[in-house]
């Protein structure tokens, strides 16, 4: 193993995971907010290890049982999943006094940040096929893993409530955007309202949809990766976090908010390929709701950064001080030019069906 005196943690959690050969190298990867990642290289095998952020998923006996039942049900159908390795002792993840870990085998091909109108297609297909994958799975079987995940409106409250008690004092740096949340409260809840009146499906939902959560083989064929969030709630969850993350004109956390748009050609790939891999799922209002759903998640996301940012930065990893406030800028950005988009928006996804 490299750095001989480093990673005495995860070398202890790993020695608890049947490996395939003798571990030779652990490379942390600095990808996602939550979770601490490592790469692990064998003699034999590649595998992923990673450290649970328990602060996030304060259950993770239960995300894994999630995560557990979805792969099993992908994998009956010889469709290509994650694979997950029970420890010595048979249980699907380890939790000892440095915290709570899981190794799954590393899956071969590349994911990437922002991606080609053709690769963010092929994305789009794999997410819409994963959805059509388990619309046979009855979603009541999960567990709420993270209860009101996608509940816009509770989040939009919850950033109210924060910026009134205001912790830190640091609610007059962002006065405007506070006050383009609340005038945004009717739009937030076009999703929960459908979902709690049942005219939206509940059904398998991913919940964290991004481009860098897809794996591409040599064929451009894509691999679903990170299961953590999958629960129950709306197919447009997915359709509208994948829409506001990968087809922004700049990536999340761009700081020239001036450069920040919605790019409808990539909008248009990606409503073709998820339909495509949805191969006819979706009922009506799902299919008319789908430009709506970017623009509540993009507006849902901005409630959470600035919620975080507020409140002291104890949710998302940040690298400096202020980040989750220029985060939380331009995901609002995003949502307002989706939202004077909308009608064109709906004209182009009418064309599509
Ligand atoms: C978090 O850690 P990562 O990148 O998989 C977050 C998502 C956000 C995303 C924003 C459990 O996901 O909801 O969209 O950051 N996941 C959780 O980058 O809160
Ligand atoms: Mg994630």
């Amino acid at each position: 193993m490299n750095r001989k005196d480093a990673f005495t943690e995860e070398r202890e959690a790993l020695s608890h995971f049947a490996l395939e050969g003798e571990p030779l190298s652990l490379t942390p990867c600095t990808a996602g907010l939550i979770n601490t990642t490592f790469f692990v290289h064998t003699d034999r095998a590649d595998y992923v290890l990673q450290k649970i952020n328990t602060r996030v998923f304060e259950r993770p006996a239960e995300v894994m049982a999630n995560i557990a039942l979805v792969t099993g049900h992908l994998a009956a159908k010889g469709l290509p999943t994650l694979s997950f390795l029970s420890t010595r002792e048979g249980a699907l993840f380890l939790e000892n006094k440095s915290g709570v870990w899981r190794v799954s085998r590393r899956e071969r091909g590349k994911s990437y940040d922002s991606v080609t109108a053709d690769l963010f297609e092929n994305a789009a297909r794999a997410f819409g096929a994963f959805q059509k994958a388990l619309s046979d799975f009855d979603a009541g079987r999960l567990y709420e893993t993270i209860p009101d995940f996608h509940n816009t409106p509770k989040r939009l409250a919850h950033l109210m409530k924060t910026a009134e008690a205001d912790p830190l004092a640091r609610a007059s740096s962002c006065r405007d955007l506070l006050d383009f949340c609340k005038s945004r409260a009717p739009a937030a809840s076009l999703l929960t309202d459908g979902l709690a009146d049942g005219s939206l499906p509940l059904r398998v939902v991913h919940n964290d949809t991004k481009v860098n959560n897809v794996l591409f083989d040599e064929t451009g064929a894509g691999l679903v990766l990170d299961l953590d969030t999958v629960m129950p709630g709306s197919i447009l969850f997915d359709f509208g976090d994948a829409v506001r993350s990968g087809a922004s004109t700049r990536p999340e956390g761009a700081l020239d908010f001036e450069n920040i748009r919605l790019d409808k050609t990539l909008y248009a790939a990606f409503l073709k390929g998820f339909l495509e891999g949805a191969d006819g799922s979706l009922c009506q209002k799902e299919l008319a709701l789908l430009p709506h759903s970017a623009f509540v998640i993009a507006l849902e996301l901005g409630c959470r950064f600035l919620d975080d940012y507020l409140a002291g930065d104890t949710y998302f990893r940040t690298t400096y001080r202020g980040e989750n406030l220029d985060r939380a800028r331009g995901q609002l950005i995003l949502a307002a030019d989706i939202e004077s988009q909308l009608e064109e928006l709906s004209a182009l996804t009418e064309r599509c069906l």
